[in-house]
């Protein structure tokens, strides 16, 4: 069948990508779109998750209604091949989120040694109060002492040195925490059930499909509960719990006449440091002397939800506006970490004279400059970064750059402590608007962009309908930029609400979507369902409340969703992960693990569908709690 070509209305919902995209065609550069196209038609094998290459008896593709063809030379058949690859999509999301976080336990355990002095606890409130919470003594001790404890602590989450149990499960509401136990499915370190999938689907080890999906799940749990709520909670302490404030957004925050950094990836350690050095008042003036009017810093991605988060640092864009914010041509210098950072930025960047500096000893690219970063040298690092963008800017092209439209304005920053002290302290106002009606229930709208799928267009509406029914919208990782985007971060978007949640929304200022952070901040959403179970004495699972990741792309989505699913959460996915090619995986997915979990996924592609499903289970929810 010929394939149609996507006009570019097709490809996104935003004038700024539109321009860019535009500009990047007459410029001759390949945006992820085209190669999208070049790769399509998919290999239907892979697509459907029936290709296994984990021996070399292999490859093999398994056609489930060939004779010949419907086993692989080990004797696989097409559930338990879908089965281990999901398993080991998922266990390379949750060691993603979970290895960003060891770099958190190992910051934090630096501080406690006095082996750095870049990185200091910013919030002590909160070090005392997390490590109260897992059981630590703060008594007669100062920061560091506690530093050093807590580090120690998290350090054996990850491993098998704890009581095979996470620190944060003591979080999780009494009737999760007996299922996961009867279920098998409780957590017990982190490291520990990403080693043991990879274990489980080496060829001869776990050969039932549902098995192999139950610790999926526990490996997920153990991101979600483990190595993303350590890495969230650790980044407030280290460098402050986020507060509202207004920020920008879209490729407007851009500026023309000042040297312009964007940072990239997902860990706020490196970036954090570059802003502290980028407002540093030597900087600033070196700048002005190389012709600028000053230095302007603006995130992308994850990355960038945490500077949006606690320093108020404006977001060029999403996932596939990374490559368009260089296209530009206004781009002097890109640092990134690690995740979701397309190698393809090195190449667009050497179109231009971008420079694209690396910063982790994990993520090297081919052509990038590498500044490596660490605890003991990172604020040198990073005024050596900043020297490099002024140097950079003196090289750009005036004449290729445009910056097509002003920035959005939103307000971001709803840390569940800031939530909480939105309402006085306590989950009670919530939930008493959820019973009496006024906010009927609460969706995580979560996740990436997918070229499949006509940037931002599910996310935002998706949220508009949502918010229609008086369900609060909360938001985090690369959904950020969309809602943003489309002024439903501001507190004015109450209008767009119904009556209830108008209402509620009005008495507090607040925007009915909040936004909660970055992607390891999901913790913090699934947190929140705990305290609102905690406070109503029900688990998770009775709660008017759902998931959505719906332009998802990543292997870490996969475990942010499922960990969603395994706590209890209903959730939408906009389009499925490789799995079709299994019906028990399948039909597991999409109803089985209710009555595992408690709650599944539906996939619909559909923003205005999906609505209506997400509707009708959080409906359900609350005519089970007795309310209308
Ligand atoms: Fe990556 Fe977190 Fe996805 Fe965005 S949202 S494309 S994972 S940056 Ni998590
Ligand atoms: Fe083929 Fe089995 Fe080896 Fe996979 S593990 S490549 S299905 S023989």
């Amino acid at each position: 069948m010929a394939k149609e070509k996507r006009g570019i209305d097709d490809l996104t919902l935003w004038d700024d990508a539109k321009a860019m995209i535009r500009k990047a065609e007459a410029e001759g550069i390949q945006t992820v779109w085209d190669r999208l196209e070049g790769q399509t038609p998919h290999c239907k094998f892979c697509e459907t998750g029936l290709t296994c290459k984990k021996c070399v008896m292999g490859p093999c593709r398994i056609k489930p209604d060939s004779e010949k063809k419907a086993h692989g030379v080990c004797g696989a058949d097409a559930d338990l091949t879908v089965a281990r690859n999901f398993g080991r999509f998922v266990a390379a999301g949750a060691a993603s989120h979970s290895d960003h976080g060891r770099d958190l336990v190992e910051t934090l355990a630096a501080i406690g040694a006095g082996e750095t002095t870049d990185y200091v606890i910013k919030d002590s409130d909160k070090l005392r109060r997390i490590a109260g919470e897992v059981g630590l003594s703060t008594d007669h001790k100062d920061d560091k002492a506690i530093a050093a404890e807590l580090a120690a602590l998290f350090t054996r989450d990850y491993g098998f040195g704890s009581n095979k149990r996470l620190s944060f499960a003591a979080r999780v509401p009494e009737k999760r925490r007996e299922l996961w136990e009867k279920v098998g499915i409780a957590p017990r370190g982190v490291d520990w059930e990403v080693v043991e999938m990879m274990h489980r689907t080496h060829m001869g080890v776990d050969s039932d499909a549902v098995s192999i999906c139950l610790h999926a799940a526990r490996t997920s749990l153990s991101d979600g509960w483990g190595g993303s709520m350590i890495a969230t909670e650790i980044s407030d302490i280290v460098f402050g719990t986020p507060k509202p404030g207004m920020t920008e957004v879209n490729l407007g925050v851009l500026k023309k006449d000042h040297v312009n950094i964007l940072v990239h990836g997902h860990s706020p350690i490196v970036s954090e440091m570059l802003l502290a050095s980028a407002r540093d008042e030597t900087f600033i003036q070196a700048a002005k002397s190389a012709g600028a009017a000053g230095i302007n810093v603006a995130g992308l991605c994850c990355t960038g939800n945490e500077l949006l988060m606690r320093q108020g640092v404006p977001m060029a864009g999403n996932h596939l506006m990374t490559e368009l914010t260089i296209v530009t041509g206004a781009v002097d210098l890109m640092l990134v970490d690690y995740q979701c950072i397309m190698p393809s930025l090195v190449t667009i960047s050497h179109c231009y004279h971008t420079k694209f500096v690396s910063t982790s000893n994990k993520a090297h690219f081919t052509g990038a400059e590498h500044v490596e970063f660490n605890y003991k040298n990172a604020r040198e690092k990073a005024d050596q970064v900043v020297r490099m963008a002024i140097e950079a800017f003196t090289e750009r092209d005036q004449s290729r750059v445009q910056i097509p439209q002003g920035p959005m304005q939103m307000m971001t920053g709803f840390s569940n402590e800031a939530i909480l002290g939105a309402l006085g302290g306590t989950p009670d106002p919530l939930i008493e608007a959820i019973k009496a009606g006024s906010v009927r229930g609460a969706v995580g709208i979560v996740g990436c962009n997918n070229p499949k799928l006509k940037q931002d267009y599910v996310h935002t509406n998706l949220a508009k309908e949502l918010i229609k029914r008086d369900i609060l919208v909360l938001c985090t990782g690369c959904a950020t930029s969309a809602l943003g985007k489309a002024g439903l971060l501001m507190p004015e978007a109450a209008s767009q609400a119904g009556d209830g949640l108008k209402a509620v929304c009005e008495s507090l200022g607040i925007p009915p979507v909040l936004h909660v952070g970055s992607c390891v901040d999901n913790a913090r959403i699934i947190h929140l369902c705990a305290v609102l179970a905690n406070a109503l004495g029900v688990d998770i699972a009775d709660l008017p409340v759902a998931a959505s990741a719906p332009e998802w792309y990543s292997e870490k989505a996969a475990a942010i969703g499922l960990y969603a699913v395994a706590s209890g959460i209903f959730t939408h996915l906009g389009l499925p992960p490789h799995i079709t090619g299994s019906e028990t995986v399948t039909n597991l997915a999409l109803g089985g693990l209710d009555d595992v979990v408690g709650a599944h996924f539906i996939v619909e592609p559909d923003p205005f569908k999906a609505a209506e499903q997400i509707d009708a289970r959080i409906q359900a929810k609350r005519t089970g709690l007795g309310l209308t």
